[in-house]
């Protein structure tokens, strides 16, 4: 499904909202990414850049009280749900301020003050955590829906298909978002992927399965307003093939060197900021605007990375705490 219908193409002013999200993230990774490399940041980091329109065009029509579940590559995910930039920085950085007090990292990054129920270096775990949600959600006639941002690699994973089945068993409200940016790690996934399209294995679910252009904000946002509103009403469950590129290697350590730079440099040329720049321009809005919003955006990320470098660490004396007692009952209410 790609065809916008008129009616559910995003305003100028939602665009100019998203263009500022997908800055956000491209500016977040690019200085988690030097962070990286000066030894600020200890760990990985899996740089979302060039994948930002699915995130930025997904979650803009989720409310704050929606939930979103996400994989290893979940900054953007985490940025477009509404999650502080600066707690996000500072998480990175290890310092109590973080999301986690400085204790997770870059791959456990949540906050479920704004629906943001974690990244996830299991793959693709944070999809099943997704579908647990939207049960709990159905159990207690909520109205909120969980979306779960999946790469292609999880495609061909067990769990994945169990979520799969629970989903539209239950009929849960819940989105499934596969942001296809053809590898896995290092591999092309079609190389390790049988049968047809794997899109076949969504359909036989009888699930709803629908694909979008994951560089192109508009279609990306038109397509899930759309979706997002089915499922409010109550159609169970939809699937969203995006399909996209990551700009990096698999972290950013990785040089990507499996990968043909022709077919870098092409990828490179659909830069998810600059479509929606254009799409812009072709509405007759000032560039002026454009760029005010991306300037914006690198001030946020340059004051996270302040605050990120001035913060403390955590006390070495809260060392233990934060660590869940197997004896010690949790409430597990969202
Ligand atoms: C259960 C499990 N097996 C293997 C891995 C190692 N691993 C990390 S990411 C990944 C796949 C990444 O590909 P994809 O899901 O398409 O996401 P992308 O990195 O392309 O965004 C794998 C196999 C893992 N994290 N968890
Ligand atoms: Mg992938």
């Amino acid at each position: 499904m790609t065809f916008i219908d008129q009616n559910d193409a995003p305003t100028v002013d939602e665009v100019l909202h998203m263009i500022t999200t997908m800055a956000l993230i491209r500016e977040f990774e690019e200085v988690a990414a030097q962070s990286l490399f000066s030894g600020e940041v200890r760990g990985s980091v899996h740089q979302y850049s060039g994948q930002e329109a699915i995130a930025a065009g997904v979650c803009y029509y989720l409310n704050q009280s929606d939930f979103v579940s996400s994989n290893h590559r979940g900054h953007g995910h985490a940025i477009a749900k509404g999650v502080s930039c600066e707690k996000m920085m500072c998480e990175l950085f290890g310092k109590s301020a973080g999301t986690s007090g400085g204790k997770g990292g870059s791959m456990h990054i949540a906050d479920f003050s704004c629906g943001m129920l974690g990244a996830n270096g299991v793959v693709p775990d944070g999809v099943t955590i997704a579908v647990g949600a939207a049960h709990a959600i159905k159990m207690q006639r909520r109205g909120e829906i969980v979306v779960a941002f999946f790469g292609d690699g999880a495609l061909n994973r067990g769990p994945l298909f169990e979520a799969f089945n629970w989903a539209t068993l239950f009929k849960l409200p819940v989105l499934f978002v596969c942001e296809d940016n053809s590898y896995s790690v290092t591999l092309q996934t079609k190389t390790v992927t049988g049968g047809p399209d794997p899109i076949e294995r969504v359909r036989s679910f009888g699930i709803p399965s629908h694909e979008v252009n994951g560089n192109n904000v508009v279609e990306v946002s038109a397509v899930s307003k759309k979706l997002i509103d089915l499922i409010r009403k109550g159609s169970g469950p939809q699937f969203l093939r995006a399909k996209t590129y990551r700009w990096f290697g698999h972290l950013a350590h990785d040089k990507g060197l499996y990968r043909d730079s022709a077919e870098v440099e092409n990828a490179l040329k659909d830069d998810p900021i600059k479509n929606a720049s254009s799409w812009l321009k072709s509405k007759n809005v000032n560039i002026e605007r454009v760029q005010n919003c991306i300037q914006n955006a690198r001030n946020v990320i340059f004051d996270s990375l302040t605050m990120a470098r001035q913060s403390p660490f955590p006390l070495e004396s809260s060392a233990f705490e934060d660590i869940q007692d197997a004896n010690q009952e949790v409430d597990l209410e969202l």
